[in-house]
């Protein structure tokens, strides 16, 4: 196998006996066959558009859906990604049967093998295929930014919204990963392009989340937990936690939120449940201590899955994209009602949860928040009160070194504001590092697809201070990564202007030296260095 597509690859260059996120290599070749199918299908689809065919809604889901499994800590069951590779050949070959001319198409369309054809196969098609550098790196961070981006269509999707010139976009740009006469230069191009999208992808979901779930507001969320059994419900999928919330009513059984399910507290439609208790635990690598300590079972709804322990293995389900070998998973797709008593009935015999903390945390300060907020949050710039704005989105991870992002929030002067979003804040909020005139020194935005949000505002700020870019505002970008759709966000934040980003806790692998430089060149990205360094570097230079 080989994979570097996430921030904890081996000694920083890929994983290439076993993932180092505990995927097999069995299940790191489907993944790979399946993207290959993927990029086959999308091939197809783009020549239907150029023919001007219409590719039916359930050819993009599927696509969004298959890119979706193949992220970081998302799907470790083998089967089920066979299942899928199985189920998009035959998407594949009733398409192609719907062109008259093939001519041009790559290969990967036109493959028609079997599944006992899928081993050897994915052998041939993996990331080292390609054999240019540059081409290979650039191709990697383009798929792995539409990854995270069709991971945000999805959970679109799922709350009926959708958006074609997305899916055609992601389409176009996979058959172009396949495309050997496209030079680094059209790939940057690309690249930045991909990012521009990741823009329009947040959009759509922040659309569907607030018109089904209203505006995010700021809320307090309880940490402690109640004497009555509980289901915890992690991942980013809101409508899961819709149906599992109607299915909980007057059942006995309490809701907890864990990791990257948090922000679902700063939504007014979920707070009309009385079974709606607050959020259990840290970001999602802590789940091992986290989920034995919860007593009753967990829903997985996406990413990030780490394999379990025995102790909690049985009391462990996934659903939608995600999924693990043993681990029971609630089917229904998109606009189905699915089934959770099964879960329900197993919360019942489960002794409620220990309780890992107790207090409270805040947060809720998604765009609509902030802009109620606008006045004050002016006035407090304007009077010198508040001098840095720093955006510390993006993803937790286990790494010692990531405790730099904790060491970076306390060390931080008492004029700065955290905006965050994403689970990277599970290393600072819960930090007392107070107010400002009443305003809270970290503001949580939510997921990391409500990074989204925190462009919104410095558009905003931009408008408000009447300066001409970004750049010229007091916001300044130390951003944490680990899987895809920190990658998109990333290269949407690259589309918006903005300059400067710290990007660590390490530079990601998949980078080849020239496309590092491209970037540095570009966009002065740098990596992170010492805490008192990069204080220095970005809240006094
Ligand atoms: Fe390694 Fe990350 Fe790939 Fe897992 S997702 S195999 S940890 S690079
Ligand atoms: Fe977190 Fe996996 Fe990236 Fe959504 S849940 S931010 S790491």
């Amino acid at each position: 196998m080989f994979c570097y597509q996430c921030q904890e690859t081996a000694a920083n260059t890929a994983c290439t006996v076993s993932g180092v996120c505990g995927k097999k290599p069995e299940v790191a070749a489907m993944q790979d066959l399946l993207v290959y199918v993927t990029k086959g299908i999308s091939a197809i689809t783009t020549k239907m558009r150029e023919g001007g065919k219409k590719v039916p809604q359930r050819g993009n889901h599927l696509i969004t859906g298959n890119l979706f499994s193949t992220i970081t800590n998302a799907n470790f069951d083998l089967e089920a990604l066979q299942a899928r590779v199985e189920e998009s050949m035959m998407v594949k070959n009733c398409l192609l049967s719907q062109l008259e001319d093939t001519d041009g198409l790559p290969e990967a369309a036109l493959w028609k093998g079997e599944p006992k054809d899928y081993v050897s196969k994915a052998s041939e098609v993996g990331v080292l295929s390609c054999k240019d550098e540059d081409i290979k790196s650039l191709r990697e961070l383009i798929l792995y930014g539409l990854k995270g981006m069709a991971a945000y269509v999805s959970h679109a999707n799922v709350l009926l919204h959708e958006n074609e010139e997305i899916d055609m976009f992601i389409q176009k740009a996979l058959a172009k990963t396949l495309d050997n006469s496209l030079t680094v230069e059209d790939l940057v191009q690309l690249t930045l392009d991909t990012g521009s999208y990741g823009v329009k992808a947040m959009e759509l979901l922040d659309k569907a989340n607030t018109d089904t779930y209203g505006n995010p507001e700021m809320t307090h969320v309880k940490l402690g937990v109640r004497n009555k059994p509980g289901i915890l419900i992690s991942g980013h999928d809101f409508k899961d936690l819709e149906m599992l919330l109607e299915q909980t009513k007057g059942t006995g059984v309490d809701v907890y939120t864990h990791g990257e399910m948090l922000p679902a507290h700063y939504y007014p439609a979920f707070k009309k449940y009385p079974n709606f208790i607050g959020n259990y635990g840290n970001a999602w690598w802590k789940q091992r201590e986290e989920f034995e300590a919860f007593n009753g079972p967990i829903l997985m709804t996406t990413n990030c899955i780490v394999p379990p322990k025995d102790s909690y293995k049985d009391r462990l389900y996934t659903t939608g994209e995600a999924g693990y070998p043993g681990s029971v998973h609630i089917e229904g797709g998109i606009g189905e009602e699915k089934d959770f008593s099964e879960i329900i009935e197993r919360a019942k015999h489960c002794i409620p949860p220990t309780a890992l903390e107790d207090g409270e945390i805040i947060g809720g300060f998604a765009h609509n928040q902030v802009f109620a907020l606008a006045d004050s949050i002016v006035d407090a710039v304007k009077q010198g009160a508040i001098k840095k704005f720093v955006v510390m989105a993006g993803c937790d991870g286990r790494h010692k070194t990531r405790d730099y992002y904790k060491e970076f929030a306390e060390t931080l002067p008492d004029d700065t504001v955290i905006l965050t979003a994403g689970c990277a804040k599970y290393r600072y909020n819960k930090l007392p590092l107070g107010d400002i005139g009443g305003i809270p020194r970290v503001l949580d935005a939510g997921q990391c697809n409500d990074s989204y949000s925190l462009a919104l505002i410095a558009l905003k700020l931009v408008e408000i201070f009447g300066v001409e870019s970004v750049n010229d505002l007091p916001i300044v970008y130390n951003i944490a990564w680990y899987e895809q759709k920190a990658v998109i966000v990333l290269l949407a934040l690259l589309s918006l202007g903005v300059k400067n980003i710290h990007l660590g806790p390490t530079l990601p692998a998949f980078l080849s030296a020239n496309v590092a430089n491209i970037l540095v060149d570009n966009f002065h990205i740098s990596g992170t260095s010492t805490v008192e360094n990069d204080i220095e570097k970005l809240i006094y230079a």
